[in-house]
């Protein structure tokens, strides 16, 4: 699906307002000195497009931001995930692979309108969202026991959770949406209430780390594959939190009982070798937190990057 498939649009976005704790918008220069573009480049052959920035945004941050339906920070997220959109669609409309470094994971909203839109558009199909995280961020406002909009990312891009308002998320467009049975979980130990009764509502594909534990990574990978189909363009978003604290431990949100880093590549491979990778999202990444384990932190982060790239070994 890919036109161009040795080129990478990437975009490093420096921002932490989907959440409330510090650190996070550090990830993409962190990543970046850690040498993952410098890798993708020499190692993987990439020609990579990128603006040398990190994006902070801070002109589309506004003074005042009140909570809306009860969500923390409303008018910046959308405004920062509506730019983004833009900047996706831009490298993803000419056919380019669009890796975003987050970030915290309200960032998808903008990743992965844009890449809808532009996989609509070039090739009039919907495509997949492969979500690997310990949560399934599908909480609707009213729902959300926190408020934090990089909780309920999946819920906007699905039209579980609308709003009307252009400058809290109203410019998102049906072109921009994600189909709930295009949509596939990987990882999920820590999800909520509400987000379970729309998960079992609505029959979206989920494999949880118990699927994990009875089937074996081998076997959860294929069936979420075969769930998507063989002929359907994939947006992979990767929040590192679904890998287990041991191996990343520097995150927002850490959830014991999770992946293992071989088990976080192993999926990253297996979606690269159906050859439908379109775009990639890695977020979630303090390296403030627990600054033991940060450098083991961006090395699993960087790691999970160049497999989803097709960094095989053979
Ligand atoms: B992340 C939570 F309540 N579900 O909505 C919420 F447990 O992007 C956590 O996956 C969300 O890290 C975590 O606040 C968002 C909470
Ligand atoms: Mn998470
Ligand atoms: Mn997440
Ligand atoms: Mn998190």
């Amino acid at each position: 699906f890919l036109s161009k498939p040795n080129q990478l649009g990437v975009v490093a976005v420096g921002f932490n307002g989907g959440q409330c704790k510090l650190g996070v918008e550090a990830a993409p220069m962190a990543l970046i000195e850690a040498g993952l573009l410098t890798q993708l480049k020499d190692d993987l052959d990439y020609e990579i497009h990128h603006d040398d920035t990190v994006h902070f945004y801070e002109n589309l941050i506004p003074a005042e931001d009140p909570d809306h339906r009860g969500m923390k920070k409303p008018r910046a997220v959308s405004a920062v995930t509506e730019r983004l959109s833009q900047q996706v669609y831009e490298h993803a409309r000419e056919g380019k692979f669009v890796l975003t470094l987050g970030g915290d994971h309200s960032i998808a909203i903008g990743t992965v309108s844009g890449t809808a839109k532009a996989i609509r558009e070039r090739l009039g199909r919907e495509m997949a969202v492969i979500w690997v995280d310990a949560h399934a961020d599908l909480n609707t406002p009213e729902m959300s026991p926190s408020g934090n909009i990089h909780g309920m990312p999946m819920a906007f891009l699905t039209r579980l959770a609308r709003e009307d308002r252009r400058d809290i998320f109203g410019w998102l467009q049906d072109e921009h949406t994600i189909n709930l049975r295009k949509l596939v979980y990987i990882g999920l130990r820590d999800v909520d209430r509400g987000e379970k009764q729309l998960l079992r509502e609505h029959g979206i594909k989920a494999f949880s780390m118990h699927d994990v534990d009875r089937y074996g990574i081998g076997k959860v990978v294929e069936m979420a594959l075969a769930h998507i189909g063989n002929d359907t363009p994939i947006h992979l978003s990767f929040d590192v939190d679904g890998l287990d604290p041991q191996w990343a431990p520097s995150t927002g949100t850490p959830v014991r009982g999770g992946l293992t880093l071989r088990e976080g590549d192993f999926i990253c491979e297996c979606v690269h070798e159906t050859g439908n990778l379109i775009a990639m999202d890695l977020v979630e990444v303090n390296p403030s937190l627990e600054s033991l384990g940060a450098s083991e932190t961006i090395r699993a982060g960087c790691s999970l990057v160049r497999s989803a790239l097709g960094d095989t070994l053979l």
